[in-house]
């Protein structure tokens, strides 16, 4: 399609406060290093890199209960909503790239300040919408659904520093991919409000192309809404993807991944996208290149790459053809 509308600006989240493993605030580096920004404009893309996220710690003053590294959250998720509304005020499609998944409160809060009324697709083994109440671990990634998401703004306490941010996407407009480990409330919460999920079940019984058609349509019916994918690399069988912090088995493959990003694309809809979760210090070597590879494949469909081939670019025209 048209080559020259593909203009993508990249931040990079090097937060990993909201999970308990050291490494994956190094996602943005290895992704980087490895090609992700290359891979883009390699098929035509015009693509700015705004560089890395950084933050001060304000202290709140107290600590809040089972919200581990909560003051770090507050102060580093402020600072990334305004560089992911700044990318999208620049006329680009934002890509965030991971850090853990907490970062979600983030890119998807600067992505409505930018644009309004949005539909969230959340493609993960898990749903991350546990409150404080409800979270089984006090990790933070594991609760950004649900500070973002205003049906559920009353089961907070005042959160100190987090005045910049409103609860503003209504549950009706997220949809779920590739779910195969949720909680006990997490489960209540999605059945209280009915809320568009496909597990692996789903994936299964109707192929993933059905259910990314059926998540888009359920949550942006007239493609009005600017789309934000929120791409958690746990998503993926650790097979295809063992250097993330909390694998299940039985996820979906790396082609299901791709064909969801492209269905995605086709849909003309995408405004921003985050691939989270990528922890280069966890597996070997080999495992780490592996799932560095998927996330480059999972990133690059979703801004136009397609498999069967690309057309050339005018300016690497081969003489004589
Ligand atoms: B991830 C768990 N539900 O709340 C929790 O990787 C896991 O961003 C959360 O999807 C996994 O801690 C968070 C047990
Ligand atoms: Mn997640
Ligand atoms: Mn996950
Ligand atoms: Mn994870």
């Amino acid at each position: 399609s048209d080559q020259s509308t593909c203009r993508v600006g990249v931040v990079g989240v090097p937060f990993e406060k909201g999970q308990r493993n050291t490494g994956v605030s190094r996602g943005p580096e290895v992704l980087r290093a490895a090609g992700v920004i290359q891979d883009l404009s390699s098929f035509g893309c015009d693509v700015k890199d705004y560089g890395d996220v950084k933050y001060e710690v304000v202290p709140a003053g107290k600590q809040l209960s089972n919200m581990r590294e909560y003051d770090d959250f507050a102060a580093c998720m402020e600072k990334v909503s305004s560089s992911v509304k700044q990318v999208l005020s620049d006329g680009r499609l934002c890509l965030s790239l991971g850090g853990d998944h907490s970062m979600g409160v983030g890119t998807i809060d600067g992505h409505y300040q930018a644009k309004g009324d949005l539909a969230v697709l959340w493609i993960d083994a898990h749903a991350d919408i546990n409150t404080s109440a409800t979270s089984p671990t006090g990790n933070l990634h594991g609760m950004p659904v649900a500070l973002l998401v205003k049906e559920l703004a009353d089961y907070w306490p005042y959160l100190p520093n987090m005045d910049w941010q409103v609860p503003m996407l209504s549950i009706k407009n997220i949809a779920y991919i590739g779910l195969r480990s949720v909680d006990e409330y997490e489960r209540l919460i999605l059945e209280k409000f009915g809320v568009t999920a496909y597990a692996m079940e789903d994936v299964e019984r109707l192929g993933v192309h059905e259910v990314t058609q059926r998540a888009l349509e359920a949550i942006n019916p007239n493609g009005e809404r600017s789309l934000h994918v929120s791409f958690d690399i746990d998503s993926l069988d650790p097979l295809e993807a063992p250097s993330t912090g909390t694998t299940e088995r039985g996820g979906l493959s790396l082609r299901e991944g791709v064909h969801i990003m492209e269905t995605v694309f086709a849909s003309g809809t995408l405004g921003a996208m985050d691939l989270v979760e990528v922890n280069p210090l966890i597996g070997s070597e080999k495992d780490v290149k592996i799932t560095v590879d998927a996330a480059r494949q999972v990133v690059r469909a979703g801004f136009g790459y397609k498999r069967r081939g690309m057309p050339p670019l005018l300016k690497q025209e081969i003489p004589g053809y």
